[in-house]
């Protein structure tokens, strides 16, 4: 159990690195006074970070799996037009079809509804993504957004997900085409949200898919 490691790591830690330019759309009820919120965020400014840079998240940590030997590659030195207040310094190649995987704790005790955002800033779009949790019952994807950065290199993808019920934790599975390098990676999840607040919520994303 990895997260049993981790015991300094549990609580709400956000460490103060400003580096979080491609947080560029971060979902509606984040900071919101409602338990069950989380939050993660990964820059890759380091090349054995597979915790998050900053994280807000009181049932552990999440973790970006790390696969040793050569099919991911962390790589530094990345075009940087936007200058140091967008910095674009760090990520990691995958030069296959390796799937990214995120593991990310979540709130244990049963309730019916997990919504989860995911936001990608990669140098090729996504091919296949997959919300796994308990007993690996797939997420739905309910929204996706493609963002086009200056540069018209980076594109930060955007997508919601509910789960339904919550389960205490989830595996993000995303494939991307070879040679695609991921830049940053910021997950929100909320389980659940108040029941006077969900119906709203849910009639926004029908709203949305509808578009
Ligand atoms: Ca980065
Ligand atoms: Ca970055």
């Amino acid at each position: 159990m990895r997260f049993a490691l981790l015991p300094a790591c549990l609580g709400i830690v956000i460490l103060a690195l400003p580096l979080h330019a491609e947080d560029v759309l971060p979902p509606e009820w984040r900071g919101a006074p409602y338990e069950g919120q989380t939050y993660q965020h990964w820059d890759f400014l380091l090349p054995d970070n597979e915790y998050p840079d900053m994280f807000s998240n009181v049932y552990g940590t999440g973790i970006f799996e790390i696969v040793p030997g050569g099919p991911m590659v962390w790589t530094n030195g990345l075009p940087n037009p936007n200058g140091p207040l967008h910095p674009r310094v760090s990520g990691w190649l995958f030069t296959i079809d390796l799937p990214m995987v995120l593991s990310i704790p979540n709130r244990p005790l049963e309730l019916p509804v997990k919504l989860l955002r995911l936001q990608i800033t990669s140098s090729k779009a996504p091919q296949n993504k997959a919300i796994y949790g308990a007993g690996d019952k797939q997420g739905s994807n309910t929204y996706n957004q493609a963002i086009q950065h200056q540069d018209a290199f980076w594109y930060t993808y955007v997508s919601d997900w509910i789960l339904e019920p919550n389960p205490d934790h989830e595996s993000i599975v995303v494939n991307f085409p070879p040679d695609t390098i991921v830049e940053e990676v910021v997950v929100d999840t909320w389980c659940t949200p108040e029941p006077a607040l969900l119906m709203p919520l849910l009639g926004l994303l029908v709203l949305r898919r509808r578009e």
